[in-house]
């Protein structure tokens, strides 16, 4: 059985990301998204592929979830209070994400940055762990430090994916780069790594859509996407529209 069948529909997936409370503090949760289980309820309501929590929320409210949605433990953070080079260290093991109940790891790499390296040794730490608990390994890799002057170029964007797949993710988590053609050289700079969209801050109803299509047309697994869902008054309605898109068959890719 593949890694990724528990967070997989016929090798498509759309995730709910929820760590922002740790990345971007409580200005991100607008209205009701300050309140964890209403996060969660639209993850199984949505009938998301899994939702993305950090292990402290993961400890306190996954618990009656745990038969209801599949959970990624994301196993580094940091907060937007601190300055200088980017870096984001492990706060979880892989031995806890699995206590807790998770299918996956998450675990962001600041590509380019100057403590890229330190980032690399953790990552690699991990996978090893999580191959002996069956557990697959998402990387978020986002270009960013002293190191990137544009880092959602063409050229940058499908760097961060191919390193994915240099490294052994068995799926990436990269940002748009603005179209269908370079999103494409992107998965295939990728190869068998699996790549989803990283959302980004909340736009038009009618712009992430069509984003989603061009992700999708570029061969694109999916989507882990939270702001663009959760901070929308109609989240369940607009899953519904994010789905017919994802799940839907992209003749000239499969
Ligand atoms: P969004 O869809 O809201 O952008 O969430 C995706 C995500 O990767 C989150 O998992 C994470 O908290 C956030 O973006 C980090 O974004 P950044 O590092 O660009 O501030």
């Amino acid at each position: 059985m593949d890694k990724l069948d528990k967070i997989t529909t016929n090798g498509k997936a759309i995730y709910l990301a929820y760590d922002h409370g740790m990345e971007h503090g409580p200005i991100d949760l607008t209205g009701q998204s300050i309140d964890p289980n209403y996060i969660l309820d639209i993850a199984v309501k949505g009938g998301y592929n899994a939702v993305v929590l950090q292990k402290g929320l993961a400890e306190e409210y996954y618990p009656p979830y745990r038969k209801k949605i599949p959970l990624i433990v994301k196993l580094n953070g940091r907060t937007r209070l601190v300055g200088g080079e980017p870096i984001s260290r492990q706060v979880c093991s892989v031995a806890e994400a699995a206590e807790l109940g998770a299918a996956a790891v998450g675990y962001t790499i600041y590509l380019g940055s100057e403590h890229e390296s330190e980032m690399f040794k953790e990552f690699g730490k991990i996978e090893e762990e999580a191959d002996k608990k069956g557990l697959a390994v998402i990387g978020w890799i986002y270009p960013r430090g002293k190191g990137v002057e544009d880092d959602d170029s063409p050229e940058i964007t499908a760097y961060a994916a191919r390193v994915g797949l240099e490294l052994g993710a068995d799926m990436v988590k990269i940002k748009y780069c603005g179209s269908k053609e370079c999103f494409t050289q992107a998965v295939e700079a990728a190869g068998e790594t699996k790549v989803v969209l990283s959302g980004g801050p909340k736009v038009s109803d009618e712009e992430f859509l069509k984003i989603v299509e061009n992700v999708m047309a570029a061969g694109a697994a999916g989507i882990a996407v939270g702001r663009n869902v959760w901070q929308r008054p109609n989240a369940l309605e607009y899953t519904r529209q994010l789905k017919e898109i994802i799940f839907k068959k992209h003749e000239d890719k499969n």
